[in-house]
Parts: C-alpha cells; sequence; structure tokens
C-alpha cells in the first residue's frame, strides 16, 4: 500500500470511525471508501469498527456527517464525494459549500471530520484519483486515523 509519507501508519485498533459516502458518481465514491477501508483495515480498525452511511450527493455529506456525530459514539468522520466539473455553476457552489461545511463541522464540533471530497474539472481527473494506482482513499484512511487518535487522547 504506497501513500503519503507526511501520513503514517499509527495503531487505530481502538477508533470507531464513520464514513459518509455520496452516491452521484458511485464508481468513483465505491473505490475510495475502499481505499479507506483498506488503509483503516492496515491500521488495525476492524470492520466492525466502520459505520458508513449513505447519502445522494456531495452536497449532503456534511449533513451525514453531522447525523453522525449526534447518533453514534464515532470517534472520526470520513466524508466521501466526487464533484465533476459539468457544464453548469452547481460544481462551484457544492464544492465551496461543502468545503466550508467541513471545516464549520471541525471548528464547532468536537469529533474531526477529514475532507474526503475530489474536486475535478474531467471525468478522467476523477478516475485517476479515485480507482487504480492513485487511490485517494487510502490517504484519507490514515489521516482518519491520526485525528482520531488526536481526539481520544489528552494533549
Ligand atoms: C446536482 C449535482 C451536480 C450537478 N453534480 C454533482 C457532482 O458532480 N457530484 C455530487 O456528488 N453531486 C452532484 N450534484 C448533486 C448535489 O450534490 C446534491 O445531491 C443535489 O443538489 C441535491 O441537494
Amino acid at each position: 500500500m504506497k501513500t503519503d509519507s507526511a501520513l503514517p501508519k499509527k495503531d487505530g485498533s481502538s477508533l470507531k470511525v464513520g464514513i459518509v459516502r455520496a452516491r452521484w458518481h458511485d464508481r468513483y465514491t465505491n473505490s475510495l471508501v475502499r481505499g479507506c477501508k483498506k488503509s483503516l483495515r492496515a491500521c488495525g480498525v476492524k470492520h466492525k469498527q466502520i459505520t458508513v452511511l449513505d447519502v445522494p450527493g456531495a452536497y449532503e455529506v456534511v449533513y451525514g456527517a453531522r447525523h453522525l456525530m449526534e447518533t453514534t459514539d464515532v470517534d472520526v468522520i470520513i466524508c466521501i464525494g466526487v464533484l465533476i466539473k459539468g457544464d453548469t455553476m452547481h460544481f462551484e457552489y457544492i464544492a465551496d459549500a461543502v468545503a466550508h461545511g467541513i471545516m464549520e463541522l471541525n471548528v464547532d464540533e468536537k469529533v474531526p471530520v477529514i475532507f474526503g471530497v475530489l474536486t475535478c474539472l474531467t471525468d478522467e481527473q476523477a478516475k485517476i484519483r479515485s480507482i487504480g494506482k492513485h487511490n485517494h482513499g487510502l490517504g484519507w484512511g490514515l489521516t482518519a486515523v491520526e485525528m482520531g487518535l488526536l481526539h481520544k487522547s489528552n494533549v
């Protein structure tokens, strides 16, 4: 499993992890979830410690994350979506709203939320970043373990 050297593999065996997955571009978001789960497993997070919540699109991941915070005891949440620029302004509006929504959750709430939303200009970019060698989900899983451990620590 090759990931960025800035992301060490830590012991996540004590963590409960939530994943919020948008169904838009589901071929890509499913692969990103698989990447996340692979690195979570490599850190010792077992299948039963992972809760996956599906939402319609990337715009809804922020609501999904807050819902997981209110209804479960997860230590960290990964929001996963894929936005591909089309002919409309939706792309900019949704990307901006989701980025701000996730940031606000991180500022206002205790549970860290990982930004796992790809913003791509083309379908080809989305494919490269989500399936095959460059699955960004791998890095998001490692990031989630590090932040989940920080959430549980006293420092
Ligand atoms: C409407 C829309 C568009 C145009 N593009 C995407 C996209 O590329 N990726 C994605 O996850 N969702 C998209 N959506 C749907 C919105 O995220 C949202 O589900 C709807 O606007 C309903 O709130």
